[in-house]
């Protein structure tokens, strides 16, 4: 077993306020999509905060990620700033994706991120690929890579985790199991009790830990990098949560029981984190009201910048498509 190193009073403070500052960015995306001004279906991880937070703060600045729609703060923490996710919402010519997609699809070598592959979970063979690589080249360094329960459900799933275990390659597989895909429980969507007794199955190590907790998803991701890097294999983490909203902004999610919502509210990640910095005398009050006031401003700043920005042109339309 592997020691933790505990984490300071200064990374404690930094996940909750990674976690506050992803649900004010999708609070204000919803606000904008709801008055008709993102270019695509907004998709958010509102609830599931905590598990983008810890993983991605649990790695080293090396390491690289393929996380998918969920993930705002995995990219928050790789340093993706407010105004660049608006301008990617908004479409705009400088975004990432130059206009031509909206949503979290931004990836960014040079911060480490793959861009999320919509065909499910194809983002898994990819970051396969990577930590191939970095073991090809004894490279110290780790792949990590998310994905709905429902992902799970297909050849992709298992063709990469089987290749994964045999190649013993540097990969963290982190399942974010929220407990609905699009309008389908888990009962529909799998045999058994959980995605982490495959684990098993597959001859790699598997946790399953309360993804609503920020500081258990980062203990269990840095247990499987540090096990990772030393030529240990991969590991799947199952991180048990719930998708507090629809599956996208189009979705009421009428068929989600009201009593499986109300008890995870009293489980959300952010506030029970907030309740236990508060229980330790770290933080306060008036911490939080000043925080509140800066990530507004924050937002506000960003959303007015991405707005000023130039629209994509017909003539761009060829841009970025042809390598
Ligand atoms: C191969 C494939 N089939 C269907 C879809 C459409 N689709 C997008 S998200 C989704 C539900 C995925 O559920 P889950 O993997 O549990 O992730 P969650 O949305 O719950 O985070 C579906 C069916 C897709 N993107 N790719
Ligand atoms: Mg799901």
């Amino acid at each position: 077993m592997s020691t933790i190193p505990s984490l300071n009073t200064q990374d404690r403070l930094r996940l909750y306020r990674f976690m506050r500052q992803s649900r004010a960015v999708e609070d204000a995306a919803w606000a904008l999509s709801s008055q008709g001004r993102l270019i695509g279906r907004l998709y958010t991880g509102h609830g599931q905060e905590a598990i983008p937070v810890g993983m991605t703060y649990a790695l080293q600045p090396e390491d690289v990620i393929a996380p998918m729609y969920r993930d705002m703060g995995a990219h928050l923490v790789r340093g993706v700033k407010p105004v660049e996710v608006f301008a990617q919402y908004l479409g705009k010519r400088q975004s990432n994706n130059k206009g031509k997609d909206s949503g979290l699809h931004i990836g960014d070598m040079s911060r480490g991120i793959v861009g999320m592959i919509s065909v499910l979970p194809d983002s898994l063979p990819v970051a396969l690929g990577v930590a191939l690589a970095f073991k090809l080249r004894a490279e110290p360094r780790v792949a990590l890579t998310t994905f709905g329960e429902g992902s799970t459900s297909t050849g992709a799933f298992h063709e990469a985790v089987n290749m994964a275990a045999v190649m013993k390659v540097p990969l963290i597989l982190i399942c974010e199991n929220n407990g609905w895909a699009l309008s389908t429980p888990p009962a529909r969507e799998y045999g058994g009790q959980s995605i982490v007794a495959r684990a098993e199955g597959y001859g790699i190590r598997g946790v399953q830990v309360d993804g609503n907790d920020v500081e258990a998803v980062y203990s269990a991701v840095r247990a499987a990098a540090d096990r990772a890097r030393s030529g240990g294999g991969p590991t799947l983490v199952e991180c048990l949560t719930m998708r507090m909203k629809g599956h996208s902004i189009i979705d009421a999610a009428e068929y989600v029981p009201r009593e499986q919502l109300a008890e995870w509210a009293a489980r959300d990640p952010i506030q029970r984190y907030r309740a236990a910095l508060e229980a330790e005398g770290l933080w306060d009050e008036g911490q939080e009201a000043r925080l509140s006031a800066e990530l507004s401003d924050e937002i506000d700043r960003a959303i007015q910048e991405a707005d000023a920005m130039e629209d994509p042109q017909p003539a761009d339309v060829y841009e970025g498509v042809f390598a």
